[in-house]
């Protein structure tokens, strides 16, 4: 699946495709090449009807421990505003498919925002999520203090991003971030075991349903109620719709073809 210094692709189920970040050296820390070609995948996915779920992990040990700080370091106020890494993270936070993460070990930083901007998060028994950019004379640049205050409320997010402390799986897990916990050495498995049963149902639905959900932290209720109920009327012109309605009533499994 294309040749990539940062991170290793492959396809570990029908449908799935996996994007493991590797960079053990530096605690997998996103350097600008990382973000390029994870959102090349996506970008790609995005396009490839053969790719109906993507899970991105970093391993058992790391998740990722956030910006390359050895690569931000020398950046001024210009060089931070013409970067082309927020081109990166848009790939990223509007990939139309499910994105599933597998969090093990630190999620730190960017590490942290880009397990949130992923649809659904498994955590390692070992993750540890935090923003610790207040020790640098930061705040999170790509999202995350929004996201967490969006995820798991003001309270939190205010502790997250003020301390840089960072919470561990369980809280994690409390706070609505993952959606469960297991052990490192299964919780790559598990997400592909998701990523593989979202794989298997209708496309048209799956990125309908992305979107719902998507909205409704976006616009005002009645609008996010208002355009749910617009796709669900599209969704009743689909050759899927027909044929999952169909096949419950025949007692059979459907086939679904995406159109
Ligand atoms: N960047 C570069 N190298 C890193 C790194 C990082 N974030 N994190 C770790 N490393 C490197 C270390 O420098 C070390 O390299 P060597 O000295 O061996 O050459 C190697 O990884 C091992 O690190 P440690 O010796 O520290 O390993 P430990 O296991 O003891 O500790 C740790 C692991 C993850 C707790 C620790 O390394 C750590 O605290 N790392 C820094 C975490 C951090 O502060 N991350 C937040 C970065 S700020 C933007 C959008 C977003 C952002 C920026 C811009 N735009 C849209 C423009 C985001 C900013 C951030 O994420």
């Amino acid at each position: 699946m294309g040749e990539f210094d940062d991170i290793a692709v492959s396809r570990p189920a029908d449908g799935v495709t996996l994007i493991v970040i590797a960079r053990p050296e530096a605690r997998n820390a996103l350097r600008t090449r990382t973000l390029a070609e994870i959102a090349a995948v996506l970008t790609a996915a995005a396009d490839d009807a053969a790719a109906r779920a993507v899970v991105i992990t970093g391993g058992v040990k790391h998740f990722a421990a956030g910006a390359d700080l050895k690569e931000m370091a020398p950046l001024d106020a210009i060089g931070v505003l013409t970067h082309e890494r927020p081109r990166h993270w848009r790939a990223i936070q509007s990939f139309p498919k499910p994105l599933v993460a597998a969090v093990c070990g630190y999620a730190l930083g960017a590490g942290c925002e880009l397990a949130l901007a992923c649809d659904l998060v498994v955590a390692g028994s070992n993750a540890q999520f935090g923003q610790p950019e207040i020790n640098l004379g930061m705040i999170p640049g790509a999202g995350g203090a929004a996201r967490l205050a969006r995820t798991c409320g003001k309270a939190l997010a205010m502790q997250m991003v003020l301390t840089g402390a960072p919470i561990d799986a369980r809280a994690a897990l409390a706070a609505g971030i993952a959606v469960e916990v297991d052990e490192p050495e299964s919780a790559i498995a598990r997400a592909i075991e998701i990523a593989s049963l979202i794989a298997s149902k209708p496309p048209l639905a799956v990125r309908a349903a992305k979107e719902a959900v998507l909205r409704a932290l976006e616009a005002p209720l009645s609008e996010a109620v208002a355009a749910d109920r617009q796709a669900f009327a599209l969704l009743a012109a689909s050759e899927d719709r027909r044929e999952g309605i169909a096949a419950f009533l025949e007692k059979r499994t459907p086939r679904f073809t995406g159109r």
